[in-house]
């Protein structure tokens, strides 16, 4: 292709996404848009799976059995969700194998929340509550990207969110109407979680290189630091109001700018973790390749049944 008409095709381009249309698989687009979704979707598709380790750890031990079924269909719908988001991505051209094979070997980015322990089971009503939360208000904003495969799965990814917010909430205002020791680990979760929550949202805007393309093309429709203000506003409330205490002696509501203002982020820790220096980055990486080793046997009989399908179905059409 020349590049006149590259540059027509670009300009295309430019003009749908300027009036709000969907990008389709099939659809002419610039090679970078193609390796940005591929590298955000998948990143996405990795923390869903590597997301389920941390919550996984709490199956055999809930308090009750009303809290294991719960905690079961959450733990299932990450599952799902990052089978959408691998699908999607297969759109744009990348295999499901290179996607895992990233994954394993360390080369691929996941959210920086997972690679902390779940020590209480206080840590799993921290984790529906905020890392959802921080989740939904991050996965709200991309159900309006500019990408038609990735758009849709949020749909249902938010509503599926949003039921394990709540009952991450309800699991702390259980807590919170306890005893004193209840309370208290509670108090220590939110402790603990609070900040690797912020830090979800990526750095801030003027260390994000991904940023400024991402806003034009929409495939994202907020900044990190928006989305991480909005996240901040909508949870202090929700702390408030069971009696706990947010970890930082800075925030404070600012009448003028309508918002709360809060403490430093600690970026180093987070580069740490990013860069897979976190407490639990090598445990995780080596739970998903345990896994993967172990399922082998399945993938081979799951492969010899399409091709026996496919020959019969061959058959069929042949006779
Ligand atoms: N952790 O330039 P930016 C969930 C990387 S799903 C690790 O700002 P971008 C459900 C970033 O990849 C949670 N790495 O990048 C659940 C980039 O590296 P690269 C996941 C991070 O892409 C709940 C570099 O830093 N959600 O929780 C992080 O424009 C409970 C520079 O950053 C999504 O993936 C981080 N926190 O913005 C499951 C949502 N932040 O690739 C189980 C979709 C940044 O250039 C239990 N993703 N990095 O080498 C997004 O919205 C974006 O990708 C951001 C980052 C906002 C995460």
């Amino acid at each position: 292709m020349s590049e006149k008409e590259i540059k027509s095709l670009e300009d295309i381009f430019n003009q749908r996404i300027a009036r709000d249309e969907k990008i389709e698989p099939k659809d002419w687009m610039p090679e970078k848009y193609r390796k940005t979704h591929i590298r955000q979707i998948s990143q996405h598709a990795h923390s869903e799976i590597v997301g389920m380790l941390p919550e996984g750890n709490w199956i055999s031990r809930c308090p009750t059995l009303r809290r294991k079924v719960a905690l079961l269909a959450k733990v299932q719908d990450e599952g799902g969700h990052g089978l959408y988001l691998y699908s999607a991505a297969e759109t744009l051209g990348i295999s499901r194998e290179e996607m895992f094979e990233q994954l394993h070997t360390g080369a691929a980015k996941y959210s920086s929340i997972f690679n902390y322990p779940t020590l209480t089971w206080a840590d799993i009503g921290a984790i529906g509550w905020l890392v959802d939360g921080a989740a939904i208000m991050n996965q709200v904003a991309l159900i309006n990207t500019s990408f038609g495969p990735y758009s849709r799965a949020m749909i249902r990814i938010c509503k599926e969110e949003s039921f394990h917010q709540r009952q991450g909430y309800e699991i702390i205002m259980t807590l919170m109407n306890g005893t004193q020791e209840q309370k208290d680990m509670a108090q220590d979760a939110l402790n603990r979680w609070w900040w690797p929550s912020l830090m979800m949202f990526g750095p801030r805007d003027e260390d994000s290189p991904n940023s400024e393309q991402s806003m034009r093309w929409k495939l994202k429709r907020k900044t990190n630091d928006e989305l991480r203000q909005a996240f901040v506003d909508q949870t202090v409330p929700q702390a408030e109001l069971i009696g706990l205490k947010v970890p930082d002696s800075d925030l404070k509501w600012n009448e003028e700018r309508g918002h709360y203002d809060f403490g430093p982020i600690d970026w180093d820790e987070f580069w740490q973790v990013v860069n897979g220096h976190g407490p639990c980055n090598k445990e995780r990486l080596a739970a998903r390749n345990k896994a993967w080793d172990e399922g082998a046997w399945i993938r081979e009989a799951a492969n010899a049944y399409a091709s026996k399908q496919a020959a019969k179905e061959e058959q069929r059409k042949t006779a």
